[in-house]
């Protein structure tokens, strides 16, 4: 957005209830009517700055927690192949907190109160990561399933109107299709094994399909944000209709993979043009986006013990940065 003078910008931490000035509103709206971005330097109203901390931080947060399930089984991995691929997966979902945290530090906010948001709870992260990873199948079945999820809900965010969020999650989402396709390529190599590694691969399926379904959040009428949150350009689909695209793309590869996706309402509708599906269980994603799914808590422990285990490596950098930029001794 260009037509406000940067000069004549006013500052975009103002007080929420603070009145906009008229043309700063009307620039703004012309912009998300062109489906233009928004960049940090832009006026923008108090609840867009604030929806999209929200929403950015729970995304970071969520790529940092969502290390640990599959992290739990780099130990375990069953040749150097797999250690090695499953290592980088790793790695490239801390690479994408950081691009998400960079980019929600563009709007005011500081990396450290972040981080106290997530440690404190006050802040979400993604239901998905609640779950334990009981067998070295589920490493595949996060790539094909939670990271094709991820993908259908990621792509439409990198038309979002928000510059910085956008552009992180161009570079996220040719991630994230590289990870899909190494979790089905694991799974396919299982199906071709034995009768033991079928059933693993089933069994990790039975457990993976809801939770996967539910990362596309509430129905559209049970999902306060989304209206809001979609004339602001920051979602450009509900998630509902995410939710239906996941569906529709996944069960013809659960056809070629050979596994049985566990909800007996799953048909295909001629009408529609979509697969029907059953409602997942509400009552269970309530529970765990409240702090009490089956690892809530042992995520956040692992995560605040990962965090003070660190803290000697943030003195150090600060040190060390303000000793080379002549601010005292070390
Ligand atoms: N988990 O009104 P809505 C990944 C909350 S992918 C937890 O519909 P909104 C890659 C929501 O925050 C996973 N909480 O909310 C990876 C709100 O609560 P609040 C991360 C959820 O924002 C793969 C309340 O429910 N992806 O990490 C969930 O309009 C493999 C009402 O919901 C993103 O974050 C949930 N599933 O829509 C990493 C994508 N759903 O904040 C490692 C960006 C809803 O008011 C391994 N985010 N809630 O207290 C989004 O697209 C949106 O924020 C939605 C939710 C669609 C998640």
């Amino acid at each position: 957005m260009t037509s406000a003078p940067a000069e004549a910008a006013p500052d975009r931490r103002r007080a929420p209830d603070e009145a906009a000035p008229e043309e700063f509103q009307a620039a703004f709206d012309a912009t998300i009517a062109r489906r233009d971005r928004i960049e940090p330097r832009d006026w923008m109203p108090e609840g867009y700055r604030r929806t999209l901390v929200r929403q950015i931080a729970q995304h970071a947060h969520s790529e940092v927690i969502g290390m640990q399930p599959e992290g739990n089984w780099i130990g375990r991995a069953p040749s150097l192949r797999r250690k090695a691929i499953l290592l980088a997966k790793v790695q490239d979902e801390a690479g994408h907190g950081l691009y998400l945290y960079s980019a929600c530090e563009t709007l005011g906010v500081s990396r450290a109160e972040l981080t106290e948001l997530l440690l404190s709870g006050r802040q979400k992260y993604s239901s998905i990561f609640n779950y334990p990873t009981l067998s070295y199948a589920d490493v595949g079945t996060i790539g094909w399933l939670v990271d094709g999820a991820a993908i259908v809900n990621q792509v439409p965010l990198c038309r979002t109107s928000y510059g910085p969020y956008g552009r992180a999650m161009i570079r996220i989402c040719k991630e994230e299709s590289f990870h899909q396709r190494q979790g089905y390529e694991l799974l396919m190599t299982m199906m071709r094994g034995t009768e033991a590694q079928r059933e693993m691969v089933q069994e990790s399926v039975n457990r993976f399909w809801w939770p996967s379904l539910m990362m596309f959040g509430p129905p559209d009428d049970k999902s306060p944000n989304s209206a809001r949150s979609m004339a602001w350009g920051i979602k450009r689909n509900s998630n509902d209709e995410l939710r239906q695209k996941f569906v529709d793309m996944t069960v013809p590869q659960a056809d070629a993979l050979g596994v049985t996706l566990p909800d007996p309402g799953l048909r295909w509708n001629e009408e529609r043009g979509h697969y029907d599906f059953s409602e997942p269980d509400w009552d269970e994603f309530a529970a765990v986006i409240s702090g009490n799914g089956p690892c809530n808590a042992q995520r956040l422990a692992r995560r605040r013990a990962a965090h003070e285990e660190g803290a000697w490596v943030r003195e150090a950098a600060l040190a060390f940065a303000n000793r080379s930029a002549g601010g005292g001794a070390a």
